[in-house]
């Protein structure tokens, strides 16, 4: 973990525990000096180093807030944090993933329940107790219980957008051995899954002693977990990162079996038995001659040093990891018939941004000058309207996006690249959109997207959206968020089938918290004749670079690059527009 990132955790700490005890305002703004410390560029501890004065030039980091910073880097910890850990010894991060509990009621449950940690919750709730409390109803302490689960097993899955950049360092760090002759990440974190159990690395080495030597002194690793002589696990930051050492020839084969998904690799090996075929970590065998094969390598080996190879041998096309999932993508490999995935490179522009005028961190100029550095021929500015779930009035009021239109055209006239005037909308409970009908007329794109009630079902209310003559994307369309909340369902099919009709984009929000629509769901999307945007809702000119996150999601969902919007030149998207 980098010192931006172990600082910004420790901030987010203090904040649930200042909550926790009904301290207001203060928790916001500690929460706000995390997420910037997050994204700032420069290492924290280096300028922690020149003094609080120096951190303080951080956006957000007040006076206070820079003084424990330089406190922390110094002596280690906090002591006003340490304080507070003391006051209340609750597994406060664990406990607030349970869905509608918050920092508050972790404050109260502790008081009234001596509540600690998930098993605590689990038994309070089991127990009728919570329902007892003042302010909590049956149907509350039912909630509760139905969200441990998915909190337990939140706490053990990484986002992808935290994992990925250490498993490539990690992965960079080893290539540049000279005992490593290829070297791959290999598991869910190369399908580009949302979530990962662990970063699996693997190398092709004849020396694996020296390679499981240079893992286990990786710099970044916290603990040994464990080293063995050709496999080893360390930890860095907060994943799991698995070493596996293999022979060079060997490396297509092991890199095809540890890449997975299980469900994939089993419908490859049955095809592969139905030609007398054997395959298996070690490689791809004709065992068709021999009476048993007991021995893993037993038979001719046909293939194994790459994973072209393995694929070939068995009759398909080199299948792209993120198809991997068992959705068709056997059969279609097996027809010469995949999809030629939508890549990262092919996205031109972002249609969904956000600027100081509402919770951005920037100028509408910044915002374009970031885009276009970032390599961008286009981006739309589409700040919150005002509406319900739009918290601490954040939102532009009619009025206001008024303004804000001749501002962004100010921009567009002088600035290098094009820079289209938008909104984001909310969609209500009943699908209406927040903004009058007039407004939404004078823009260039209208994102609306659900805020709150993020549960049940929620086809009604996007289909509605969707058929909304002025929405040109449906933004995050489940509201999910990884780890903290599921989303709504949807029934993809109508969604889609409406989308399609009606000339409305699909989100793929490409932030690594969201990652909503998945892969599964943009699929189906797309089969019904739907057109997907692949948008990073920035709210800094940073998180540009999260674009990939989305495209990987795009191709989870096999879509091409014509499939979505702003791989487009920006005439094709305006005529999609109109
Ligand atoms: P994760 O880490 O939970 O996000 O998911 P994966 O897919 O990375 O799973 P992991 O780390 O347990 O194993 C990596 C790959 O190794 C997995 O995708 C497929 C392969 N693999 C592991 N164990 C088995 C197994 O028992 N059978 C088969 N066929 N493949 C396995
Ligand atoms: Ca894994
Ligand atoms: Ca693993
Ligand atoms: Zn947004």
């Amino acid at each position: 973990m980098s010192a931006n990132d172990e600082v910004a955790a420790l901030l987010e700490e203090f904040a649930m525990l200042l909550d926790a005890q009904g301290v207001d305002y203060k928790p916001r703004a500690y929460e706000r000096a995390a997420e910037s410390i997050r994204d700032h560029t420069a290492d924290v501890e280096a300028l922690a180093g020149e003094g609080a004065d120096t951190v303080a030039e951080i956006d957000d980091v007040g006076d206070a807030i820079s003084e424990k910073v330089v406190e922390y880097i110094e002596a280690g910890e906090i002591a006003e944090l340490e304080e507070l850990r003391a006051k209340l010894p609750v597994e406060i991060e664990a406990l607030t993933s349970v869905e509608g509990v918050g920092p508050r009621t972790v404050g109260r449950l502790y008081e009234e329940l001596g509540v600690q940690t998930l098993n605590d919750l689990e038994a309070a709730a089991e127990a009728g107790e919570i329902q007892e409390l003042r302010g909590f109803g049956e149907k509350t302490e039912q909630n509760i219980l139905e969200g441990i689960p998915f909190a337990r097993e939140a706490h053990e899955r990484q986002l992808l957008g935290e994992a990925r950049p250490q498993g490539e360092r990690v992965r960079d760090y080893l290539a540049d051995n000279e005992a490593v002759s290829r070297c791959a990440l290999a598991g869910s974190i190369r399908r580009w899954k949302p979530t990962i159990g662990d970063v699996d690395v693997l190398v092709g080495s004849d020396a694996p002693d020296v390679v499981v030597e240079a893992f286990t002194d990786y710099p970044e690793a916290s603990t040994v977990i464990e080293a063995g002589s050709t496999k080893a696990s360390i930890r860095v930051g907060d994943v799991r990162v698995d070493l596996r050492v293999v022979a060079s020839r060997e490396f297509g084969a092991a890199l095809q079996y540890f890449t997975g998904s299980k469900d994939h690799n089993v419908a490859v090996r049955n095809r592969a038995l139905d030609r007398g075929l054997k395959i298996n970590e070690y490689g791809v065998f004709d065992v068709s001659e021999l009476e048993e094969a007991d021995d893993q390598r037993a038979g001719e080996r046909v293939g194994g040093e790459t994973e072209r190879e393995m694929y070939e041998a068995v009759g398909m096309a080199w299948v792209p990891p993120e198809l991997r999932e068992d959705r068709g993508e056997v059969a279609a490999a097996a027809a010469d018939d995949l999809p030629a995935l939508v890549e990262t490179g092919d996205v031109r522009g972002d249609l969904h941004t956000h600027t100081e005028w509402s919770d951005g961190a920037n100028t509408i100029e910044e915002m374009a000058i970031g885009a276009a550095d970032f390599g961008h021929e286009y981006v739309c500015i589409t700040d919150h309207a005002t509406g319900p779930g739009m918290v601490g009035g954040v939102g532009l009021s009619d009025t206001e996006i008024r303004e804000q239109i001749a501002a962004i055209r100010e921009v567009d006239e002088e600035g290098e690249i094009d820079v289209l005037a938008g909104v984001e909308a909310n969609i209500a409970a009943d699908g209406s959109v927040s903004v009058e009908d007039s407004v939404l007329g004078e823009l260039d794109l209208v994102v609306a997207s659900p805020h709150a009630g993020l549960d049940g079902d929620g086809t009604d209310r996007l289909v509605e959206a969707a058929r909304h003559p002025e929405v040109d994307i449906i933004g995050h369309p489940t509201g999910r968020q990884l780890n903290q909340r599921e989303g709504m369902e949807v029934d993809i099919e109508r969604l889609g089938a409406v989308a399609a009709e009606t000339g409305t984009a699909l989100e793929i929000n490409a932030n690594p918290t969201r990652l909503d629509l998945g892969g599964r769901l943009v699929q189906r999307a797309l089969e019904q004749g739907a057109t997907v945007a692949v948008d990073t809702d920035a709210h800094r000119p940073s998180s540009y670079g999260l674009v990939r996150y989305g495209v990987h999601v795009a191709r989870r969902g096999w879509a091409e690059g014509g499939d979505v919007l702003n791989t487009q030149p920006l005439s094709e998207v305006r005529s999609f527009l109109s």
